[in-house]
């Protein structure tokens, strides 16, 4: 048996029940093979072994008290998966969904991403099946109180500096910095990212994964003498990494003709009014369904899978793992779609990863594609530690050289194992060799 079966049969058999984790591990594990022949030595220091294992995982109670006095108990989690090139990085996930294997599939693969970024940031990942649908504020504040009330001893800017993912955006970031600046009596803005902007924020962090997103694609289509202009484009999804995807997107003015929730997806054959979507996504907090209240020409469907029937170009799954089974992918396929961009993490099953590259569809993998969110983090971590803020101009010109390079060694890396045009492999193989040069130079640990 091979370095790369026999470590796989060890991880499986070591989280059996935690099959997301597996699936990333799998996914990354595929595209190394030819790596791990030209490098013996990542075997001889058991390189494998030591990343699929998390540095440390921690989980805790988080107890609260709901809006009725009564007393609510949830789970709590961070895992600091890899520390290598940096303090561990990454979002916290506030979803009813959440169990550790979630967070392990999240961390393992925020190791890569952030690697990719060609920044100082190891991977990290965290969260709460806390469910905040329906929540009242000072129910998601007193829940973020006693959530960070046991995170604060274990994060820091040079140790683990979380951020949002689903569920958890500006308004949980307050209150969870809050409550850690009253815990330790001390400003230290660069211990969580995605702050609001008079405290420490960075501009376009809200927008960056969503921008990026389209950064990226816009290079990768280039390079394949396509480009965004008039193209139709489905998005899933309606949460921060979609809305800014769908702005950046017009704004190279692609038709964005489909969204959804988690619940169902709308059609506007005119072109999605992004206002519209705005107003009750990102403000009201409502159900993408009420879309056709303010635009009767559209549709609403429920049952947000139907979604990948819908035809078109370009199809940007950002919305939750797993969202492109095999299914989905055949009629993606069928549908003569151009290019998929992963703007979600995982978003498309190993299945479906295969049947895309085996059709030739330009496909824009997670961990590159998705990385502009972490990437301006890091810009912000960056600005805390001067003490200065940047112009949106500024951030914004960085974040789109970062897309483009990480599209560049992506590229690069492909070629060099001779498979061109297999981003995925790409992706992993770079972010895989950064880390797995800077473990080497560690040492055993
Ligand atoms: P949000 O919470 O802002 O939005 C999530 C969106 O996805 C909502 O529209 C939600 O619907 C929908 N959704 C959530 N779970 C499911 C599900 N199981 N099935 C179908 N739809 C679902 O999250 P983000 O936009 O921040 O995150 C989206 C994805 O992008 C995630 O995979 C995240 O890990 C990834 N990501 C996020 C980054 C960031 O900076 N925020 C950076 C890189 C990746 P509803 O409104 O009904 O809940
Ligand atoms: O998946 C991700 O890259 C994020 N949720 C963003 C992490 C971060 O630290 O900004």
């Amino acid at each position: 048996m091979n370095y790369i079966d026999r470590v796989i049969k060890e991880v499986r058999s070591r989280n059996a029940c935690e099959p997301e984790f597996l699936q990333s591990v799998e996914e990354v594990f595929h595209s190394i093979e030819p790596v791990l022949e030209k490098h013996p030595e990542f075997e001889e220091s058991g390189i494998l072994e030591r990343i699929v294992e998390p540095e440390r995982t921690i989980s805790f109670r988080v107890a609260w008290v709901d809006d009725n006095d009564k007393v609510r108990v949830n789970r709590g989690y961070r895992t600091q998966f890899n520390s290598t090139i940096g303090p561990y990085k990454g979002g916290l996930r506030f979803h009813p969904s959440v169990y550790i294997g979630i967070i392990k599939f999240l961390g393992f693969e925020q190791t890569y991403k952030n690697a990719l970024t060609g920044l100082p940031i190891g991977g990290g990942k965290g969260g709460s099946d806390f469910d905040p649908k329906g929540k009242s504020d000072g129910e998601i504040m007193r829940f973020c109180q006693s959530f960070m009330t046991e995170l604060y001893r274990h994060i820091g800017p040079n140790v683990d500096v979380p951020a949002g993912d689903i569920g958890v955006g500006s308004r949980e970031i307050g209150y969870l910095y809050g409550q850690f600046k009253r815990i330790k009596n001390q400003f230290q803005p660069a211990v969580l990212t995605g702050k609001g902007l008079n405290y420490g924020g960075s501009l376009v962090r809200k927008e960056a994964t969503g921008y990026g997103l389209i950064y990226f694609m816009k290079e990768m289509l280039n390079h394949h003498d396509i480009t965004l202009e008039n193209k139709t484009v489905v998005i899933s999804g309606s949460g921060n990494v979609a809305i800014y995807a769908c702005e950046k997107a017009q704004k190279f003015g692609a038709k964005i003709i489909a969204m959804s929730d988690s619940k169902g997806y709308i059609i506007d054959n005119e072109g999605v009014n992004l206002d519209t979507i705005k107003q009750l996504k990102e403000i009201e907090r409502r159900r993408i369904s009420e879309y056709v209240n303010y635009h009767p020409h559209a549709e609403y469907h429920e049952n947000q899978q139907g979604l990948w029937s819908v035809k078109c170009d370009i199809a940007l799954p950002c919305a939750a793992e797993n969202d492109i089974n095999i299914d989905s992918a055949k009629k993606i396929v069928a549908n003569g779609t151009l290019a998929v961009g992963e703007g979600a993490n995982m978003p498309c099953t190993n299945e479906a990863i295969d049947y895309f590259l085996e059709n030739n569809i330009l496909l824009a993998p997670a961990k590159a594609a998705n990385a502009g969110g972490v990437a301006t983090s890091a810009l912000e971590m960056s600005q805390n530690s001067m003490r200065l803020h940047w112009s949106f101009e500024e951030v914004n010109r960085r974040l789109n050289e970062i897309m483009i390079n990480i599209f560049e060694i992506t590229k690069e890396a492909a070629q060099e194992y001779n498979l061109e045009g297999n981003y995925v492999a790409g992706a992993n193989i770079a972010g895989f060799l950064r880390v797995a040069n800077a473990m080497s130079d560690q040492g055993i640990i």
